[in-house]
């Protein structure tokens, strides 16, 4: 019976999908183990080798903790929101539901042939209105929260109107905007109901304010922060340029110091979390306001160091301060207005990147310094970002290098209070002992008792108090595109009011048209059912909006993010339709125990979904703060691209080696049209492209020889490798093992198909263990001491690897052991069917035939993991190397136990010590029990 993979994988993925093989239980007496793989976004392109590395990893995870005794939930499904869908329809009309379906099936076709052991009755789509409907009930969660600071949590809004009746709002410690006016109890009660709403909203932790944006015009819709890369949309690559807009906000700020603290306790890559905490960004230093000269107002700065106080030669604005406009000087005014204007086209990022371009203007205005009364020249300068701290600065150019540099390129004097004090790196880091000279009533003092005297100084005379700052800005929530959640929000008088829980989900409308409306608004402003009927509770027709009782409905959507921050607790509890997830499900599930993806959700996804996750627990909705306890980052698989040269102007391709000094063009071919010998088939470029059907070729030796490189494996490389060709012409038991044997999971490798035979037959040597031509020829024979040493060598070290996360070394013991076996020519039952379990989690289909055939009925899925025996690896007998005068002879095999007396006995009377004696009596027989015999004579 050979080894017949194509027709043996089938079967069992059939087998367990009918089975329901995986399905865990939401209530059990085993303990839970939940491992959770980032689920995908179905793309048009379907899997390559790059994206199942993770999920083979997760899945031997997975089937290990099953064979343990443990209830695992190992679930999948999509988050099927998002632009390429959309792009699509906007291309061709086709509704991005559609795609969205098709595509999902050719992921789910893909996966199932590697034979993952998910629970699908746990799917979950992000785009599906039976699960978007929790994301849009969540809002309104959030909408109806508010931080309390003092609490360290997120509380209920009616607590704090509450609190505003009784005392206004200066006694609070909440999260608010900057621009919240102060007010109390009477002045409250005083609003109206359409200002207290308004008041609200600078409360709310999802609240609707006028923001600085990051605009994309390619693209039509902001992004976040972390969408953008070097300046350009991540999608794409286009401009991204600031802009004011009505934007719906999450107030994550409001949790960046318990997301800073909750890092510790996670087990997550180091690098990972360094990454969160620069996000983050936490710094400590003080606020200090400073007295305009001639005007009312105050302006008030953030420093990291309030001891440089008395180093202070100017201050800088940046150019969107609100106050530049007023303090600007008649006689500065048409230059300082050129200067706004020129860097409003200039992106955060860019700004804060470009140290070499100094720019900057003088606003005519000057403040009094707090301690001296010393006029000080008001300056604007776009090194300086408005949204960060309070958007202006205290110049210090002895202290401060971008200060510095400012002072020089104007000519602002430097003075220098650091005279003769070491302000090195490392002397900052001794804080007690960097002096600071020369300056005011701090001379003398190490530098953070001169930063408290200074911060102690300026509340004395009501100027300033110690103050932190995070770097962490709220993140803008609303896309102007249509394949997004949409907001279940309708607008009374222009303020958002929210659709009561009772009627959710708030489907999508359908559109004609995917794109901006002619006036701009979103796609949303082209359906012409999108409006709220308050008395029926219903979506009805836009031209029935009679803002009485039928209102306007938002015309934004949820960006990418708001489904993935809570996708997980969903898996815990999939079909409930009278919650998110049932308490008890959650309660006995808790939280993800490994959690695996990539580490390009850092600042994003893995960063949102804890904010979200903190804010749940706070309302007594989820059970736990921190949603993944382990997380690992698989490393990229990278693809081997070929490359062709054409001649610049020209058809002409040039063969990798003709190339020499001419110009050429390289340009990316795809690598199913190369053979291994790097030889391109040319007439299958030709056709491959219209572009290139003409295509002529300067060839070598009669080939065309393309050039290599490794890089990301990506479809628009050109270098992807699909898993169904290698699932169909080796199986997907060598593809999974395949990809673990590529090397640690973390780590970034080369996709090389040269090692996939080895591993392929290895297989085959291991059904040959079990089958032979006429069937089973497993016996009940007792193993030999060899055979139980070689599978508990096996247990003992696959078991180790499995915990540590270290599955290629795995895959190289399973060969030895399989080579050991063979060796020794096994057959025997007492080792093949415990190794069968062994290697179960790595190649599953496999594992489930050779236990079948063994005469087992159920599946091997939840066998028990075979238990280690230290007692098989004691070695009994030694090998003795027998020398004479030193030089070996030949070895004796005898018992450990013997005695120094009896080795000598043993190898005295052995036939060849005497033929080395040649009938002389030895002078001296050394013995060193459990090494050595040598025989002096
Ligand atoms: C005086 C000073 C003296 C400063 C000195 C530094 C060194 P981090 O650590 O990033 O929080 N700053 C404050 N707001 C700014 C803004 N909106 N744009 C650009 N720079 C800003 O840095 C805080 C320091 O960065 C602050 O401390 C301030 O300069 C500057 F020897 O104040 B410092």
């Amino acid at each position: 019976m050979k080894y017949n993979f194509n027709e043996i994988e089938a079967k069992w993925q059939k087998y367990w999908a009918e089975n329901q093989t995986f399905k865990a239980e939401n209530l059990s007496e085993k303990p839970k183990f939940y491992a959770l793989d980032m689920f995908p976004y179905p793309s048009g392109a379907g899997l390559h080798v790059g994206h199942p590395l993770g999920y083979i990893a997760s899945d031997i995870y997975a089937r290990y903790k099953r064979h343990k005794g443990y209830n695992v939930l190992h679930p999948m499904g999509y988050d099927s929101f998002g632009l390429p869908a959309e792009q699509y329809a906007i291309q061709t009309g086709q509704h991005p539901a559609v795609t969205t379906e098709a595509n999902i099936s050719r992921y789910r076709e893909q996966l199932d042939k590697i034979g993952f052991s998910f629970d699908w009755s746990r799917e979950v789509r992000t785009s599906d209105p039976s699960f978007y409907k929790w994301t849009q009930w969540i809002f309104i969660q959030l909408f109806n929260a508010w931080y309390d600071h003092d609490a360290e949590k997120s509380r209920p809004i009616v607590e704090l109107v509450a609190i505003f009746e009784k005392e206004g709002n200066q006694t609070l410690n909440a999260a608010c905007d900057d621009d919240t006016p102060a007010f109390g109890a009477q002045a409250w009660k005083e609003m109206s109901e359409d200002d207290k709403e308004r008041m609200l909203l600078h409360y709310r932790l999802t609240y609707l304010a006028d923001t600085e944006v990051n605009w994309c015009p390619a693209l039509g819709t902001v992004l976040a922060n972390d969408e953008i890369v070097n300046g350009v949309s991540e999608r794409g690559g286009h401009p991204v340029v600031r802009k004011k807009m009505t934007q719906w906000s999450m107030r994550i700020s409001a949790f960046a110091e318990r997301l800073l603290q909750g890092l510790d306790e996670l087990d997550w890559p180091e690098p990972l979390k360094d990454i969160q905490r620069n996000w983050i960004g936490k710094s400590v230093g003080a606020q200090v306001s400073f007295k305009l000269k001639g005007h009312e107002e105050e302006i008030s700065v953030f420093t990291t160091r309030p001891d440089t106080i008395f180093g202070v030669s100017f201050m800088t604005l940046a150019p969107e301060h609100e106050l530049v406009k007023k303090i600007t000087t008649e006689a500065q005014k048409a230059e300082v207005e050129a200067y706004i204007e020129a860097t409003s086209r200039r992106s955060e990022r860019e700004r804060m990147a470009d140290v070499k371009n100094i720019t900057g203007v003088f606003t005519g205005a000057y403040v009094l310094h707090p301690f001296t009364g010393e006029e000080i020249p008001v300056w604007i300068g776009d090194y300086v970002l408005a949204g960060y701290g309070t958007g202006a600065v205290m110049a210090v150019p002895c202290g401060d290098q971008r200060d510095h540099d400012f002072a020089g390129h104007f000519g602002l004097p430097v003075p220098n209070i650091f005279e003769g004090v070491d302000t090195s790196e490392e002397a900052f880091a001794d804080k007690e002992h960097t002096v600071i000279a020369n300056s005011g009533f701090i001379s003398g003092m190490g530098y953070k008792e001169a930063s408290a005297k200074v911060i102690a100084e300026l509340e004395k005379i009501g100027q300033g108090q110690g103050k932190i700052n995070y770097r962490l800005r709220d993140a803008v929530f609303s896309r102007q595109r249509y394949w997004g959640e949409p907001f279940p929000v309708y607008y009374v008088n222009g303020l958002p009011k929210m659709i009561d829980a009772a009627h959710l989900p708030v489907e999508l409308p359908e559109v004609e048209k995917y794109l901006p409306t002619e006036t701009g608004e979103p796609p949303l402003g082209n359906a012409t059912r999108w409006a709220w009927d308050t008395v029926n509770h219903t979506v009805v027709d836009k031209a029935k909006t009679d803002h009485k009782t039928i209102f306007p409905l938002e015309l934004n959507t949820m960006p990418g993010w708001a489904g993935s921050s809570w996708y997980f607790n969903r898996y815990m509890d999939a079909g409930n339709t009278a919650d998110f997830a049932a308490q008890d499900a959650l309660n006995y599930w808790q939280d993800v125990d490994l959690y695996i993806g990539g580490s390009e959700h850092a600042t994003g996804h893995l960063l949102y979904s804890r904010f979200w996750q903190k804010f749940l627990f706070d309302f007594g909705l989820v059970p736990v703060q921190e949603y993944a306890r382990k997380l690992i980052n698989q490393g990229m698989i990278l693809g081997t691209s070929a490359f062709v040269y054409r001649l610049e102007n020209s058809n002409v391709f040039v063969s990798k080696n003709l190339v020499g000094e001419r110009a050429v063009q390289p340009i990316h071919a795809d690598v199913s049209m190369v053979n291994a010998s790097d030889e391109l088939d040319m007439e299958a470029f030709r056709s491959w492209r219209p572009e290139f059907a003409e295509a002529e070729f300067e060839l070598e030796d009669g080939r065309y020889i393309v050039g290599r490189e490794v890089e990301k494996m990506s479809k628009s490389k050109y270098n992807v490798v699909s898993p169904d060709d290698i699932c169909r012409e080796y199986g997907a038991d060598t593809l999974r093992m395949y990809e673990m044997f590529l090397g640690p999971l973390e780590q970034a490798k080369p996709w090389n198909t040269a090692g996939i035979t080895g591993v392929h037959n290895f297989l085959k040597k291991l059904w040959k263990l079990y089958v032979a031509q006429d069937g089973l020829c497993v016996t009940h024979d007792k193993a030999t001491a060899d055979n139980l040493k070689s599978l508990h060598k096996t247990i003992k070290k696959v078991e180790e690897d499995i915990e540590n996360f270290s599955f290629n070394t795995s895959v190289s013991t399973f060969m030895i052991c399989v080579n050991e076996l063979s060796a020794q020519k096994c057959h025997s039952r007492e080792v093949l069917e415990p190794l069968v379990v062994l290697i179960a989690p790595y190649a599953p289909h496999i594992a489930e035939e050779l236990w079948g055939l063994l005469g087992h009925e159920s599946s091997v899925a939840y066998a028990p993991f075979p238990v280690f025996e230290e007692k098989y690896l004691v070695e009994s007998t030694k090998e003795y190397p027998v020398s004479f005068n030193g030089k070996m002879r030949f070895t004796l095999e005898l018992s450990l136990d013997l005695s120094r007396e009896e080795i000598e006995k043993a190898v005295l009377a052995d036939d060849r010590t005497q033929k080395q004696l040649e009938g002389r009596t030895p002078k001296k027989v050394i013995v060193v029990p459990g090494k050595i015999v040598n025989i002096v004579g």
